[in-house]
């Protein structure tokens, strides 16, 4: 693991970082086993047993697993599938059709509205990646000349603290913070009045992600929520929340726990660098209406990707790439 300095460093260097390196490990784990079964096979039910088994281990979960087998199966009863050009076609018309679903709930306009405050909530469980990549929202809307501040709501652990206040310093941007264990909707209170009168365009609210005690989290949740809407006259702009691709299906219950409580507008999905399982991103949009923004793809702060379902697609699923 790097320190904040040496990631800082990195991440300015890595510019030009590309999407499909960022999920490596779920395209190479897809595409050689595919590539894998034509060697041996034709197009028979051997080989959709072995397509369905390595979508299940890809973490498509059950569900859009059989979506995707269904349709293939279907397409080759009706003599579509010829060869493995067809294959691949039609194996990203589907996926391509299950990661579009939510497109239209992407906001196309421009995020600034002249004297309102625009607030991202972020939100997740411990360790998925929160801070950091509000380290990483952070620089990125800074580079596009916005005004950015931070709000320090994760009161629970000292280090989440020091961690905004490292990125806030890197890249000359107010953090707002309190002492170790205050009340966190105060702490919002706080950065709401701060960005307001010192007109902040974006303020970015970091929390905390103490699963254990699920009750008092989203209840803590609801409090800053209802703070926002108070003092900045309207819901939060976005409630993002974070999940960790190396959770597998276990950030589909976390969509769900979350969900319940506050009205999620997108999630990032991290870590997508460490994983051959990134079939998630599949089941969670087969099953709530909520999108994908950005992919986390490393720990630096160029490491955030605005998530596009196309070429998403067209990283997992490229003939010739192996
Ligand atoms: N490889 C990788 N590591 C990440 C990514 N995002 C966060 N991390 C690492 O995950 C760990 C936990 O991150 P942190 O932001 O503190 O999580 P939080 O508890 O949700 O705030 C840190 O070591 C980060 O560097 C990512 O996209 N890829
Ligand atoms: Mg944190």
């Amino acid at each position: 693991m790097f320190n904040y300095e040496q990631l800082f460093f990195l991440g300015t260097m890595n510019i030009f970082k590309n999407i499909q390196l960022g999920f490596k490990r779920t395209r190479d784990a897809l595409s050689f086993q595919i590539k894998n079964f034509f060697k041996t096979d034709s197009i028979n039910h051997i080989f959709f047993e072995k397509l369905e088994e390595q979508l299940l281990i890809s973490d498509f979960g059950v569900h859009t697993t059989k979506i995707i087998i269904d349709y293939l199966i279907q397409q080759n009863k009706s003599g579509i599938l010829k060869n493995e050009d067809n294959l691949y076609d039609h194996l990203r018309y589907i996926m391509l059709s299950i990661l579009n679903k939510h497109d239209h709930l992407i906001q196309n306009k421009s995020i600034i509205n002249n004297n309102k405050l625009y607030i991202i909530l972020v939100i997740g469980v411990n360790g998925v990646g929160k801070t950091t990549t509000i380290g990483k929202l952070a620089y990125f809307y800074k580079n596009l000349g916005k005004s950015v501040a931070l709000s320090a709501a994760d009161t629970f652990r000292a280090a989440a603290v020091d961690q905004l206040n490292f990125f806030g310093n890197k890249i000359s941007i107010p953090v707002i913070s309190q002492s170790f264990g205050s009340d966190p909707a105060s702490v919002v209170f706080n950065s709401i009045n701060f960005a307001q009168s010192n007109k902040i365009e974006i303020l970015i609210i970091d929390t905390s992600g103490r699963l254990h005690n699920k009750k008092n989290l989203m209840e803590e949740l609801k409090k800053i929520v209802r703070v926002i809407k108070k003092k900045n006259f309207s819901e939060p702009d976005e409630i993002l929340l974070i999940l960790d691709a190396c959770n597998g299906q276990n950030s589909f219950q976390q969509t769900k726990i979350f969900n319940q409580s506050v009205k999620l507008t997108g999630i990032v999905l991290t870590k997508l660098d460490g994983t051959a399982k990134g079939g998630v991103i599949f089941s969670i949009l087969n099953e709530f209406p909520i999108p994908i923004k950005y992919i986390g793809s490393g720990e630096t702060v160029n490491d955030l990707i605005v998530f596009n379902s196309r070429k998403f697609i067209k990283g997992i699923l490229k003939k010739n790439n192996i």
